[in-house]
């Protein structure tokens, strides 16, 4: 079955991207998305909602001792983000590398940071940055039953 196939290949594995409040203020969610559909990637979570700071500062929490982490955190909680949990193959990194660079001066144009901003404090988009953070960060934003279980109806035309 195309299940058995995925599971063989390996294509499981998930990541968690978010886009920030100011990907959402600037109108950039559709784009953002767009991207990891067209990829092929399958979505499988995704809110839209404001979330207070103490959830952000846990999100965050490996940044703590940054100078940088409370205004962070106040800003991640200033309005609506757009929290989602994309599955495919090799998706960790890939999702890494159409993000771009963390500073978007040095994202290369073409991913979204290098598309759309300047600033490293207004870089429009968060992504786990291995797997072992995917797996904390999905369980932080979403609960177990949240996760959609479906089938793309790709057939053997993403993976083959
Ligand atoms: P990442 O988002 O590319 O994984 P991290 O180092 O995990 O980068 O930092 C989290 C976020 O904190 C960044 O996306 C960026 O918005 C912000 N940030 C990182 N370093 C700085 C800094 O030196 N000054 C201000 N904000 C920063
Ligand atoms: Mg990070």
């Amino acid at each position: 079955s195309r299940f058995t196939t995925e599971v063989m290949a390996g294509n499981q594995e998930r990541t968690f991207i978010m886009i920030k409040p100011d990907g959402v203020q600037r109108g950039l969610v559709g784009d953002i998305i767009q991207r990891f559909e067209k990829r092929g990637y399958k979505l499988v979570a995704m809110k839209f909602k404001q979330f207070d700071e103490a959830h952000l500062k846990q999100h965050y929490i490996d940044l703590a001792d940054k100078p940088f982490y409370p205004k962070l955190c106040k800003f991640m909680s200033s309005g609506p983000v757009v929290p989602m949990v994309w599955e495919g193959k090799d998706v960790v990194k890939m999702g890494r590398a159409m993000l771009g660079a963390t500073n978007p001066l040095q994202s290369n144009p073409g991913t979204i940071r290098g598309d759309f901003c300047i600033d490293l404090g207004r870089n429009i988009c968060h992504g786990s940055d291995s797997v072992d953070s995917a797996n904390k960060e999905i369980a932080l934003w979403f609960d177990k039953t949240e996760l959609a279980s479906w089938s793309m109806c790709t057939g053997d035309n993403v993976y083959e």
